[in-house]
């Protein structure tokens, strides 16, 4: 560049460049790939490394990226199948894994999926100790305490993207029933990523206006009451359901799931403090056992340090019961994996 671009008379040294921040995503499928192009577009990251252990592949995606480098920021974009690649990372995400086949649950997956957790955690957690674990891999919540258990790192440094997705997708189902703006809808969807999430009526508010309370204090009958209520367990299932049908008419999901860790990656890097429903070390909330180490998803801010504390949310007897129900269930789980 020194002959294309010349200094100007008498210029000082730069001054030292503020460190750079470099982002790793491992493994590039469907979802590691929208993860990582949505990192770009949004410009999160100064360095992007992908690492996958299909050679072919790696290299196809990495250059298919960069050659999009006359209409982006200017990242540097690297790939290896070596984790050396990913050395001084802030954050990791992980996405490497086998995907559920339809009709397959996400638990038939853990498994498989551990096994190959064993391969690549160990070189992340050496080559990056002071990163953030950002883990998406299916199971998510059994794969995030996996993660936890391989990195040795401190709980608050191993988080799981968990119900970010299904709270994204319910706002988007309630935005569509209230005819609304998806954006402001505030509404929750917390514990099992999958088929027992729970979601928090109390939660939900439009514009600040508690939608389920304003019912009630409208004076609205019972029955209105009842069939809003209705609606609303319509609506979770249909979150819930919502992911089996995108499986089964393209065969995965890749869109919102790779909108939704970027804006974690973009809260966790820029130390934005915003709240996220993340899963996180979640023993000893809404009465879930201290002895069980369990990673669910809950409300929590997130920044800088990664998970910096977990919100107070409302949360009925029934929808804690739940929670305690998936807290067994996990636990259950991990007991047979043998770490
Ligand atoms: P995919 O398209 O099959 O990609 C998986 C990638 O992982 C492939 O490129 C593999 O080559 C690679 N891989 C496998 N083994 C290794 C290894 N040892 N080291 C490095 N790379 C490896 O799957 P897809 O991208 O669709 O899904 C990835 C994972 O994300 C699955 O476990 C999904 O279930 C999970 N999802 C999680 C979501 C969430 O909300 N948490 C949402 C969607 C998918």
């Amino acid at each position: 560049s020194r002959s294309v671009v010349k200094p100007i008379h008498d210029a000082a040294p730069s001054p030292k460049v503020k460190r750079r921040t470099k982002v790793s995503v491992i493994g590039v499928g469907n979802v590691g790939m929208a993860i990582a192009q949505t990192i770009l577009t949004q410009d999160l990251a100064d360095e992007l490394a992908l690492v996958d252990c299909n050679a072919d592949k790696l290299r196809g995606e990495m250059l298919d990226l960069q050659h999009a480098a006359g209409f982006l920021p200017g990242t540097r974009i690297v790939a290896s199948t070596d984790y050396a690649v990913t050395a001084g990372s802030d954050v990791y995400v992980v996405t490497a894994g086998a995907r559920q086949i339809p009709g397959e649950s996400r638990l038939d997956l853990v498994h498989r999926n551990v096994e190959l957790f064993r391969s690549i955690v160990p070189p992340l957690a050496r080559m990056s100790p002071d990163a953030i674990l950002l883990i998406v891999s299916n199971p998510v919540d059994v794969l995030t305490y996996v993660a936890w258990k391989l990195s040795g790192f401190p709980s608050n440094r191993v988080i799981g993207s968990g119900t970010n997705l299904d709270s994204s997708r319910f706002r988007f189902l309630l935005a569509d029933h209230l005819d609304v703006n998806a954006q402001d809808v505030q509404a929750y969807m917390v514990g099992e990523h999958g088929d027992t999430s729970v979601a928090l009526w109390s939660s939900i508010s439009v514009g600040g206006v508690p939608v389920l309370a304003s019912l009630i204090g409208d004076g609205k009958g019972p029955e209105v009451v009842e069939y809003e209520r209705g609606m609303l367990e319509k609506i979770r299932k249909a979150v819930v359901d919502c992911a089996y049908e995108v499986i089964r008419l393209k065969g995965y999901t890749s869109w919102a799931i790779g909108y939704s860790v970027a804006s974690l990656v973009r809260t966790l890097l820029r130390d934005q403090r915003r709240i996220h429903p993340v899963s996180l070390l979640a023993k000893g909330f809404h009465g879930i056992d201290d002895d069980r180490e369990v990673f669910l998803s809950l409300p929590a801010q997130l920044g800088r340090g990664g998970v910096l504390g977990v919100v107070s949310v409302q949360v009925t007897e029934m929808e804690a019961a739940r929670l305690r129900q998936s807290a067994e269930t996990l636990w259950e789980v991990q007991s047979h994996l043998g770490l």
